[in-house]
């Protein structure tokens, strides 16, 4: 018999983000992101990197559009620059008719090759203009609205073109990455405000999602989600105290988005941890929240091993390590400290997404820098074995957990396209499956892409 195969009408492509890979800041009317300042700030970035030219793709979007054809893909994931639409970010602000007109053109490009656009409305770049003005993420009443205006200005310019729309891209690494660890933009510490952020990224969401659905659904047809991040937390060994703390893990790291947006309530275990620094959600808005995303959409590249202890707030108070307790290594270490090759973890995770949340599924997200890519010859980075080992185990759990475990996968869009700029980690770790000569621009396809290639020819059932 056959292996199984993905359905006909599974979605398959790669993802990239505008900051990581637009360059040209000034052009066209674009003004600041709170990412060109921050990125900017001496000792931000390693090695005093920048978004300032990135891949050049604001420059050269016909031909990553042109590789996407050359890949086979059916869809692309990219990110609007929310500073060259509406350059001041506010409601008030004027719309940049210059900068509309780019993804415009990038959006029928693509429905021209038959690539099928899916657009991420927030990967990280807050117009600087909003953070100066009243504080951008921290300010609620304010952020609701203008964001809400952003999303209508894009649902009303490209929704007759676009079907998949995703409001934010990780808003965990938007709270804790931006307002409690400061490593990325705006680059703020403690333990009180990225709640806050946190809560109000929820709730712009979720009012963007209820002004597509009364004023947009019905016309245009599309569906609109919000994609969350989690690596899969697989206890440390089966103790009850190992096994609490993996859940108690998750809850920090995803349920906190999840459960507000699936369920329309804060997890108890966040709740009992943090206590009144948690904002509370009116009735009001847990009747726009609750049941807010048509989709789950799922960011994810590793699998943690989780052990009770440490008093890490943020986390839940768990640790986090990568060694068994034989001693061994869960995977293939990347170039990054905080990704290993665990294939059976990315199965546990779906099945835990659709069993906990009943949405289908759409990954947004998988990807491998391979360790050391950036010093190597070209002619060994195009052979990245271990980029293809990763996807070949990942591509597989994810059919098993679609025709075994009965998980509806709906899409899945490897990160990234090309090598790009990994915020605060700057152009050292590549992700990409086409390697980027920053000097020259030159893109050289690696063999991962014909693989990823291959192996879904192979593995979606033809119409
Ligand atoms: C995704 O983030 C992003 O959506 C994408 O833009 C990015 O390029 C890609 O993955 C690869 O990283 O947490 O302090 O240890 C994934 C989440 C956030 C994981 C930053 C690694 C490292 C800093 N990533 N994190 S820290």
């Amino acid at each position: 018999m056959a292996a199984q195969k993905l359905p006909s009408d599974f979605v398959w492509g790669y993802a990239t983000a505008s900051y990581q890979i637009e360059g040209s800041p000034d052009a066209d009317g674009r003004l600041p992101s709170i990412w060109d300042t921050f990125s900017h700030k001496p000792g931000t970035i390693k090695g005093g990197d920048n978004g300032d030219v990135a891949t050049d793709s604001y420059r050269r979007w016909k031909e990553d559009v042109a590789l996407l054809k050359q890949y086979g893909v059916k869809a692309y994931r990219f990110s609007i620059s929310w500073s060259r639409v509406i350059p001041l970010g506010g409601r008030n602000d004027p719309v940049n008719e210059a900068g509309i007109k780019h993804y415009r053109n990038m959006i029928e490009e693509l429905l021209k090759n038959g690539i099928t656009p899916f657009v991420t409305l927030y990967h990280w770049d807050l117009p600087q203009g909003l953070h100066d003005r009243y504080g951008g993420w921290l300010n609620k009443e304010k952020i609701v609205q203008d964001y809400v205006n952003y999303a209508k200005l894009c649902f009303t310019r490209y929704g007759d073109l676009v079907k998949d729309w995703i409001t934010h891209n990780e808003p965990w690494c938007v709270s804790v990455l931006g307002y409690a660890t400061g490593v990325f933009a705006p680059g703020h510490k403690g333990n009180k405000e990225h709640w806050i952020v946190g809560h109000n990224l929820i709730l712009a969401h979720a009012y963007a999602v209820k002004l597509y659905r009364d004023e947009f659904k019905a016309k245009q047809g599309g569906q609109i989600g919000i994609t969350l991040d989690l690596n899969w937390q697989e206890p440390w060994d089966d103790s009850p105290e190992n096994i609490a703390a993996a859940q108690r893990g998750i809850d920090f790291k995803l349920g906190r988005f999840a459960d507000p947006i699936y369920k329309g309530r804060y997890p108890e275990s966040v709740k009992a941890i943090v206590g009144d620094r948690l904002p509370e959600f009116t009735k009001e808005e847990i009747v726009v929240l609750k049941g807010s995303s048509d989709f789950f959409g799922l960011n994810t590249y590793t699998t943690q091993l989780v052990t009770e202890g440490g008093d890490q707030e943020i986390q839940g108070n768990v640790k986090y390590i990568f060694t068994r307790p034989d001693g061994t290594q869960l995977g293939r270490q990347a170039h990054v400290p905080w990704l290993q090759t665990y294939p059976p973890g990315f199965r546990s995770l779906l099945n835990y997404v659709w069993k906990t949340y009943n949405k289908p599924v759409y990954v947004t997200e998988n990807g491998f820098p391979v360790k050391d890519e950036h010093i190597l010859p070209l002619e060994q980075v195009v052979h990245d074995a271990d980029r293809v080992e990763y996807y070949d185990g990942y591509l597989n759990a994810l059919l098993k957990a679609a025709t075994e475990d009965g998980v509806p996968v709906k899409s899945y869009f490897a990160w990234s396209l090309l090598d790009n700029f990994e915020w605060a980690d700057g152009y050292e770790p590549r992700f990409g499956v086409t390697y980027v000569d920053y000097k020259t621009q030159k893109r050289t396809p690696k063999e991962s892409a014909e693989f990823v290639k291959k192996w879904f020819a192979e593995h979606v059932a033809s119409s």
